[in-house]
Formats: structure tokens, sequence, C-alpha cells
């Protein structure tokens, strides 16, 4: 197992560099449409690619990684909803554990099933603690997990949970809106977090303008993570 990714989003970190990760979900793109979004992608302000979904099914993102590694040189972590979706064809995974929701099947349990399938895979794999936040909608997330996302008007709660995330080792912290979150993570919440965490910081979900991706960079996020704008508008990422 490397641990060449992460190393480089702490060294960007200590940098003060911004990285921004566009995520690429299987149910949503179609394998045909890869080449010429690997095409709009290059020389844009793209440095992960995160490929994962709430509902992929079995297989679907083996192939998609495969196709998308054959076009595109970022490094590709798998973002994952269960742990059918692990394929060695990546080049790390994020090995979330949902932290905010009392749900331990995505606690621990997938988890479980995840490791013998890691095992036996070279994925650099880097421990995330996945913070679900109440993005003013039902998203598909917490739909597939069932799990009650964390209020907004409740910030000691998220940064006591991130920061229960750092102890537990986990290398990176996720505060995740939801795909298609109506309203992102407020930046006052962002920092909140920043201030008490010391590991990298990703924040996604709702970003959707230059400047709500400006916002969280400033806030204290490290790293975003854009999806929804893409698929409706892969001209996007041309603003940034
Ligand atoms: C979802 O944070 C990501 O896991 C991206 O969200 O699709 O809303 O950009 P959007």
């Amino acid at each position: 197992m490397t641990t060449a990714i992460l190393k480089h989003i702490i060294s960007a970190k200590k940098k003060g560099k911004k990285l921004i990760a566009l995520l690429l979900d299987p149910d949503k793109t179609k394998l045909s449409d890869l080449d010429e979004i690997c095409e709009k992608i290059k020389n844009q302000a793209i440095h992960l690619i995160f490929i994962g979904g709430s509902t992929v099914q079995n297989n679907v993102t083996h192939l998609f990684v495969e196709s998308f590694k054959k076009k595109c040189a970022l490094p590709i972590l798998i973002f994952p909803g269960n742990h059918n979706q692990i394929t060695n064809e990546a080049d790390a995974i994020l090995f979330l554990s949902l932290l905010s929701g009392d749900n331990p099947e995505y606690l621990i349990h997938q988890q479980i099933a995840a490791a013998p399938i890691l095992k036996n895979t070279q994925l650099e794999i880097i421990p995330t603690a996945y913070i679900l936040i109440d993005g003013g909608n039902e998203t598909a997330v917490q739909r597939v997990s069932k799990t009650k996302p964390i209020s907004q008007s409740d910030p000691t709660k998220i940064v006591h949970t991130a920061l229960a995330g750092q102890y537990m080792g986990k290398q990176l912290i996720y505060l995740e809106a939801g795909s298609g979150a109506k309203t992102a993570i407020q930046a006052s919440i962002i920092s909140k977090v920043a201030k008490e965490v010391s590991v990298p910081l990703i924040v996604g979900g709702g970003l959707r303008t230059k400047e709500a991706i400006q916002t969280a960079f400033k806030h204290g996020a490290d790293m975003v993570v854009i999806g929804t704008v893409f698929e409706e508008n892969q001209d996007f990422l041309n603003q940034l």
C-alpha cells in the first residue's frame, strides 16, 4: 500500500495550495462520454478524480475506472457507496466511515466487508471521516444510508464529530452536504471545523458557483468536491 496521494494532499495543505476534486458518478455519466470529459478537464483546475455513487451496481465502477484511466492521467480515488464499488484499477480509496449517522452498516459493517477485498488490491487506503450535514433536501447519501444529517444549526456537534474522527485516526475529514444539496455547508461551519482539526478538510455538496468554491477555500477547506454543476455544465470549470 502506498501513501502517495495522501502525502500529496497533506503537502498541498501545508503549502496553502487548494485542491479541487471532480466527482464522477458512474450512474450519471455514460462511458461513451468519458473521452469528451477528459478533453474538457485537460488543463483545467482539477487535481483529483473521485469516482463513486450511492447506488452504483456491481462491476460498473470497475469498468468505468478502467476506461477512464486510459484517457486521464489524474489520480483516481474511489468514493464508494458500498464495498462492491472497490476496484484495483483506481489509485486510492477514500475509506469512509459515516460518523454523522447512527447506522452501523456505514460505520463499520461495510468496512468489514471491504477489508478482505482491499487486502488483495494495491489501492492506497485513506481513512476518512465522512460527515453528512443537512443541505436542505434529502440527498442520495441520506436515503441510502438511512441516516439523519447533522443540522447546520448545530455547529458544535459538527465540530465534535470532526474532532472525534481525527482522534479515531482518520486522515481526512469530509464535510458533505450531499450531491445536489440545495444549500452548501455554511462558511462559518467550515471555519469552525478548520480551526479545530489539523488533518486536511474536504467540503462538498451543493457547490455551484466559483464564489461558493472560493468561500469554502477562504474559510478553511483544503479541498472541494464538485459533481452536479459539472454534470449540468461541463464548461463550468473554465470559470475556475
Ligand atoms: C457529493 O460532495 C459531492 O458527494 C459533490 O456534490 O454533486 O452537489 O457537487 P455536488
